[in-house]
């Protein structure tokens, strides 16, 4: 654990240096006197805030001052008005916090405010049927949440993430990756529009024709901009019921090929995803286990033997009425695939429990206290033209074995991906997302050094390193980056525009501090 636990001394003496004393004229201020002056219709919490230093990576922890619980947007825009009148001297930092699924403390702040999104959850929700339905959400809410309000209009988003106890807000300010994005791009492809509360403070509604360069710049932004509290998202009709199918490949050339082929067919499957099984005996691992075959006794007997093996998994919708049709298409794509014969598991279930699947084996591995342990995990995007000198090294060399977590590697295609948002993406028309999706818990609770994860963060460094040696063109997803020169080389040739947006919408550089890009301080931002 990193602590940093001098939040109120750090704080005071950054207010004492400050021109704050004009405002106020007590001169043992202290944040809460200061922020309760603020009128409201939420509330702050000055206390018991815990549960706000830490996040889903279980290895960071900045302590806030103070965490605004707001009722209302207005309560957001009201609170980072005062900090932004305070000026650059004050040091104070502002976070939104979606469902704090973070890896490395970015939805935390030493000292500052953190702003439970959450709190605004159904505050906005609205669903528009018609010819080109959407629903109009929250910042704060839950997908899982968007899904059932939907789902009672026989409607549903177009693009997700494997779990959906993540806010709207949060994925929206990465991109949203899951196995639609192949056809449906990532989720902020899928955005009409947003309200965006700026680091002035000012509410701003924008899309692609109004406020154009905000909504382009909070897309994948990584809360850079301004905080998101909502956003009209894309809908389609849902479909009542999934074919979930999952088939083996000892071959990852093979494996490759048949994912490619099947991302760039016109008909195809609704969900294209893979992953990567090293040296495991059994077929199913961790928190992806949720999947039942329809054959489980054949399942069980699939031993890896020390071998390395390609899961590649598709799903196709149906509605009840469409089986037949369904059957034929899937036997007739399957018929086109090349994986060993006999590993073809099946199985049937509705599309709700599909999309929450990941859910299952949080439920799971919660009773067991396997949840909030550490998570050291690293998501990579690899071009197509490097995955196999990548898949040699990383897979044959760096990492012996995956039962400590999943891998995931499946293609997506460029073109489904806007280059005028934020996020970064290699520069090739196919690229791969590679997640390593590892747990270490502490090996026994009576050890102080948790070896495994020293292990774990020494093999992802080598990941990274190997990437940037053999010139792979990798970018991370849910990019952690500690030097600016790295940040730099993240963003490449979008560094310019995405300095140009801060400098326009966040100029004292106060919101999401914990993505280490920029740093309030009295000097000038660039
Ligand atoms: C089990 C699990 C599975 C996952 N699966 C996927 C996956 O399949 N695909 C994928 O793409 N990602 C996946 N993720 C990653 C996920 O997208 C990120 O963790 C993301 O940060 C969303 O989490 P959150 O809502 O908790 O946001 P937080 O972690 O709370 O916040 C993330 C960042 O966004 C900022 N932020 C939060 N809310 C807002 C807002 N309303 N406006 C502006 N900025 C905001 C925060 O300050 C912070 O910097 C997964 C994460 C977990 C834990
Ligand atoms: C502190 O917060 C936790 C979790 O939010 C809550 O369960 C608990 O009751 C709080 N304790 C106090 C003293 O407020
Ligand atoms: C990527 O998408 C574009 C546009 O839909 C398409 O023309 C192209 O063939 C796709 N490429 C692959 C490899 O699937
Ligand atoms: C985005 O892509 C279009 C064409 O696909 C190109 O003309 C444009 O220059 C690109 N913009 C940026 C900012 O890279
Ligand atoms: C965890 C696991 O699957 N380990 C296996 C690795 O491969 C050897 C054989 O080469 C097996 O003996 C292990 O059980």
């Amino acid at each position: 654990m990193y602590s940093h636990n001098l939040p109120f001394l750090k704080l005071f003496m950054l207010l004492s240096l400050s021109g704050i004393a004009m405002h106020i004229s007590n001169p043992d201020l202290l944040v809460p006197a200061y922020l309760q002056t603020i009128p409201l219709n939420g509330h702050f919490l000055f206390q018991n805030l815990t549960e706000f230093s830490k996040d889903f990576g279980n290895r960071f922890s900045y302590e806030p001052s103070a965490v605004l619980y707001p009722a209302l947007v207005s309560d957001i825009s009201g609170t980072i008005k005062h900090v932004f009148e305070l000026g650059a001297q004050s040091g104070l930092t502002v976070a939104a916090r979606g469902h704090g699924h973070s890896l490395q403390g970015q939805a935390q702040v030493t000292g500052g405010i953190v702003i439970r999104m959450e709190s605004l959850q159904g505050t906005q929700t609205m669903v528009h049927t018609g010819d080109l339905p959407y629903v109009d959400v929250s910042g704060g809410d839950l997908w899982i949440n968007v899904l059932k309000e939907t789902l009672k209009h026989g409607l549903a988003p177009r693009s997700w993430t494997d779990y959906l106890h993540l806010t709207v807000g949060g994925t929206l300010s990465n991109a949203g990756v899951s196995g639609q994005a192949f056809w449906h791009g990532p989720q902020i492809s899928n955005v009409y529009e947003l309200e965006v509360v700026t680091g002035k403070g000012d509410i701003m509604k924008c899309s692609a024709k109004e406020n154009s360069d905000l909504f382009y710049a909070a897309l994948g932004g990584l809360g850079q901009f301004g905080i998101i509290t909502r956003a009209r998202i894309a809908l389609e009709p849902a479909p009542k019921m999934v074919k979930w199918i999952r088939v083996l490949y000892s071959d990852f050339m093979t494996f490759t090929e048949d994912q490619e082929m099947l991302i760039s067919m016109e008909k195809t499957f609704d969900y294209i995803e893979g992953f990567v099984i090293i040296n495991r005996t059994g077929l199913l691992n961790n928190w992806r286990s949720s999947f039942k075959p329809q054959d489980p006794v054949q399942a069980s007997h699939f031993n890896s033997d020390g071998r390395t093996l390609f899961c590649l998994e598709m799903t196709k919708n149906y509605n009840p009425d469409e089986v037949e049709t369904m059957e034929q298409e899937v036997v007739q794509l399957l018929s086109k695939l090349r994986y060993v014969s006999s590993t073809l598991f099946q199985s049937e279930v509705t599309y709700m429990e599909f999309l929450d699947r990941v859910h299952v084996s949080e439920i799971k591995l919660r009773s067991q206290g396997l949840w909030e342990v550490p998570h050291p995990w690293l998501n990579l995007l690899i071009p197509r033209s490097k995955i196999h000198e990548f898949a040699k090294e990383v897979f044959g060399k760096i990492l012996t074995d995956t039962t400590n977590g999943p891998i995931l590697l499946y293609p997506v295609n460029r073109s489904k991906w806007d280059n005028r948002t934020s996020v970064v993406i290699p520069k090739e028309e196919v690229f791969y997302l590679v997640a390593f999706l590892f747990s270490e818990p502490t090996p026994s609770p009576t050890s102080e050094k948790n070896e495994n994860l020293e292990i774990a963060l020494q093999k992802n460094k080598k990941v990274v390193k190997f990437c940037n040696n053999a010139n792979i063109g990798m970018k991370q997803y849910l990019p952690h980056h500690t030097t600016q020169k790295e940040w730099r080389a993240h963003f490449g040739d979008k560094w310019e525009t995405f300095c140009r947006r801060k400098q326009a919408y966040d100029p004292l550089a106060m919101l999401a501090p914990g993505q280490g890009i920029f740093h309030k301080s009295p000097l000038p931002l660039l």
